[in-house]
């Protein structure tokens, strides 16, 4: 077998530090000054914020060339001149002393595996030469991209240009693929980011396991608080008395994994007490009577047994439900991925949604408006065939996106039916270990690999494990795609440079191009940069690119938002109506109505907890664990048990714990326990993204737990691959009481 070894970034790094000339300002054709008396800088530079994946609008205050402070763009829709708390840390990533600094290249000495640091030139020749290496022998879709964040966007480009389908993000099959699907099949339609969702209009806002509050997306938590402040009831389902059940009028502390049954029950509730909107169904709906039908067994009394939850409390909370319609929102939450029967969850919160009429509807969901902009004219991409990340082509019938764990077992030789394996990756943006389910079997796909490329900013887990490393500029120092989404209001925003790149790094684009260039695809990278990119595109839209470069974001028009007010009532399923009943569910063999099964989400074996997860609001996943600014507030995790649990196990408040999974695998660092009456006895609550074994990741490294190294086992959703997460149980191992552990770096899992 290949030994690929998992290299600390940084005490080795030899060669070529100085590498005169490349830190030229990239920028100087986009740069952009505007003078703005109310800043202490000497300009204020608007953009947008990549600290999460909502891209708020932002002004970048310079002084001195640095940037000073990060305020919110009150000409931008989804920030409305506020941030959410990682947002105005910013900084904290531009000026991390611990960011890629050069691009690396692996090398073998006598010594060891270690990294060197060569010229931009040297490694993306490398990087050409070995992608042409791989497709020469196997075809370009032996080459796979991982990609989150907006910078991925021009590598998502050069993959389509060379000829490869295999494209993959863990933020769909980890993350909101099943809630996509289950809408596309009830409604036509998904709920897209930013969800269209019209909660400031709210009047009753249902949140399932959505932690807002915690899930820190800047506009949602805003349109939270304006919809508590018009005093709309909340009602929160959650095993966890989250900061969002804090702020409800019911807390349900659901035992988890039985949401299907209290969804259910609503259903029975509202249907046989005549609750629903007979005139929205009578219009719009496909398949009433057999949902009619189908839920009259699911009685509050029958859900009861399944979620805890008292039959009365069912009853009075589908009724305040529908006392608001169609003003309720039943929110589709985002990280669905909890059980592996995840689509299906998703449609019965979508059917629920569609008895109450809450789509197109006024504090329902919105009709998203869009800014028509078009696209660039490219020669067209090279015919593409189908991407290898199935066990056979007909698994998974209703994704919608290639599976980034199906990209990881088609790396591993005979583990899929099919003729060509994976033999190479681009990563970007994407920590995978950290954030693929099984992270064993991502390491032993990492050892297949003929090639391994990471483009980050900071020397995450995956950069240790590459073969090039190249040092990607941060959202503050590049300019990127414009920005369009569909929203409640048509806009387009722009990100632009606010300083030149500092180091060697160096903007996407840039990165993407050059890789184009050598890989023969000049015509797909006909433009000089990409300011120029987006100014043609503006200009094919009507718009001034000068215009957009001073405010940030320019508005378009809007049609009507609500049904009520002329938005056409258009569904785009296969009735051309809301799917109570899905036939095309049905032809694929899964239920056609969302459909309880005992015994389907396993309870946790005696003496274990169920492992859940969740966000701090300071934090975005991994990503920010080593922001020195943010991580002031929230420097580790803690592992959240319930106070019964706790006087049972003796454990105290603060006391340091491992947690070990039902597979024996402990975690390799320690938190502090949280005693708390505010999780289910039944289930342990941490924070993702604590828990680096990086090296030079120097802050976060060593701190709290690390979610994903306990989660060895997952569920695949079998409507659309995506990859249940929350069926991992662990129990405690007080850190007095662990034999000592040596920190692994990875070291030893792929020592093989
Ligand atoms: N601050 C911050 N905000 C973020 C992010 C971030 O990293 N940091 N990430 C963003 C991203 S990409 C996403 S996808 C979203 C994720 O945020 P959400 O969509 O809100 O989803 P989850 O992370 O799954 O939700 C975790 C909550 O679900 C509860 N839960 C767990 N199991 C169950 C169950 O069986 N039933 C019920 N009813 N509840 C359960 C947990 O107790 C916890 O409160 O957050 C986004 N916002
Ligand atoms: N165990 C566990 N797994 C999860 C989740 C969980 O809660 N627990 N959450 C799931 C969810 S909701 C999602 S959306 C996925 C996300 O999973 P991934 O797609 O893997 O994304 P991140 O964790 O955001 O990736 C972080 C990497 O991006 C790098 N990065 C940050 N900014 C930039 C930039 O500007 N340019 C480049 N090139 N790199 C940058 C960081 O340094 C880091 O290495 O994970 C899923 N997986
Ligand atoms: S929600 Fe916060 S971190 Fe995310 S884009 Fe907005 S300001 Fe940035
Ligand atoms: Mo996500």
């Amino acid at each position: 077998m290949k030994r690929r070894e998992f290299i600390q970034i940084g005490g080795g790094v030899a060669g070529a530090a100085a590498l005169g000339g490349l830190t030229t300002n990239w920028g100087g054709l986009y740069r952009n000054n505007i003078p703005d008396p109310g800043t202490d800088g000497d300009r204020v530079v608007p953009t947008f914020c990549e600290l999460c994946f909502w891209k708020c609008g932002i002004l970048a205050h310079v002084k001195n060339g640095r940037v000073t402070k990060i305020k919110g763009n009150p000409a931008d829709p989804l920030s409305r001149g506020m941030l959410c708390p990682r947002g105005a840390g910013g900084t904290g990533l531009l000026y991390d002393p611990d960011r890629l600094k050069q691009p690396l290249v692996r090398v073998n000495r006598n010594s060891g595996t270690d990294f060197e640091a060569v010229s931009w030139d040297t490694a993306l020749d490398e990087v050409a030469e070995r992608f042409q290496r791989v497709s020469e022998q196997w075809g370009a879709p032996a080459l796979a991209l991982f990609s989150h964040g907006y910078g991925g966007n021009w590598m998502k480009h050069l993959f389509k240009a060379y000829g490869s389908p295999n494209i993959a993000a863990p933020s769909y099959a980890q993350c909101r693929g099943p809630r996509e699907v289950g809408f596309e099949l009830t409604f036509g339609s998904g709920v897209g980011s930013p969800e269209i969702t019209d909660m400031r209009n709210s009047r009753c806002l249902v949140l399932i396991g959505s932690h807002l509050g915690e899930n820190m997306h800047n506009t949602q938590v805003q349109d939270f608080a304006e919809a508590i402040r018009n005093g709309a009831d909340v009602i929160v389902v959650d095993p966890r008395f989250s900061v969002a059940a804090s702020k409800a009028r019911h807390w349900l502390p659901i035992r988890a994994g039985t949401d299907m049954a209290l969804l259910l029950a609503w259903m029975n509730v509202i249907i046989s007490e005549n609750l629903h909107d007979a005139e929205y169904i009578e219009n719009y709906s496909y398949g009433f009577e057999q949902l009619k039908s189908h839920v009259e067994a699911y009685t509050p009394e029958w859900a009861y047994a399944r979620t805890g939850i008292e039959p009365e409390k069912i009853r009075i909370t589908a009724r305040i439900m529908a006392g608001a319609r169609p003003a309720t929102l039943v929110h589709p939450g985002r990280h669905v991925t909890w059980y592996g029967n995840d689509t299906q969850r998703s449609r019965a919160i979508a059917i629920l949604n569609g008895l109450l009429g809450s789509w197109g509807r006024r504090g329902g969901f919105y009709m998203p408006q869009y800014m028509d902009i078009p696209s660039y004219t490219y020669p067209g991409y090279r015919q593409h065939p189908t991407a290898t990340d199935r066990p056979e082509p007909s698994a998974y019938p209703l994704s919608d996106q290639v599976l980034a764990q199906g990209v990881c077992d088609a790396t591993i030789p005979g583990n899929l039916r099919t003729e060509s394996d994976v033999k190479g990756w681009m990563v970007y943006g994407s920590n995978l270990p950290t954030t693929l389910p099984d992270p064993e079997k991502t390491y032993r796909a990492i050892q297949e690999l003929e090639f391994l490329v990471t483009v980050d900013v900071l020397p995450a887990e995956i950069a240790g494990w590459s073969d090039v490393v190249l040092p990607e500029a941060t959202y503050l120092e590049r300019c990127d795609e414009l920005r369009a989404p569909g929203y409640r209001e048509a806009f387009v925003a722009v990100r632009q440079e606010v300083v030149p790149p500092m180091y060697e790094s160096k903007p996407g684009w840039w990165i993407a191009k050059e890789l184009g260039n050598r890989l023969g695809l000049t015509d797909f990278f006909p433009w000089q940069d990409s300011m120029e990119y987006a100014r043609m595109r503006l200009e094919q839209a009507g718009l001034d690119c000068h215009v957009l470069q001073e405010t940030g974001v320019i508005r378009g028009e809007n049609g009507p938002l609500y049904f009520e007010d002329g938005a056409p009532a258009e569904f785009y399923t296969d009735s051309g109506k809301i799917e109570f009943y899905s036939q095309k569910l049905a032809s694929y063999g899964f239920d056609p109505m969302p459909t309880y099964h005992d015994g389907e989400v396993a309870a946790p074996p005696p003496g274990y907890y169920r492992l859940l997860f969740g966000r701090a609001p300071t934090h975005t996943f991994g990503r920010t664990t080593n922001n020195r600014l943010l991580s002031e507030v929230f420097d580790e995790n803690a592992v959240w048990v319930n106070s019964a649990v706790a006087r049972r196990w003796g454990l105290a408040d603060g006391e340091r714990v491992h947690l070990q999974n039902q597979d024996g695998v402990r975690s390799t660092f320690t938190a502090p326990v949280k005693v708390t009456e505010r999780i289910h006895p039944e289930a342990v609550y941490i924070v993702h993204g604590y828990g680096h074994k990086a090296e030079k990741l120097r802050f976060a490294r060593g701190r709290g737990i690390d979610d994903n190294e306990l989660i060895t086992r997952y569920k695949t959703d079998p409507i659309m691959g995506g990859t249940g997460m929350n069926v991992n149980f662990v129990t405690f191992v007080r850190a007095v009481d662990a034999p000592p552990q040596v920190a692994t770096d990875g070291r030893e899992e792929v020592d093989v």
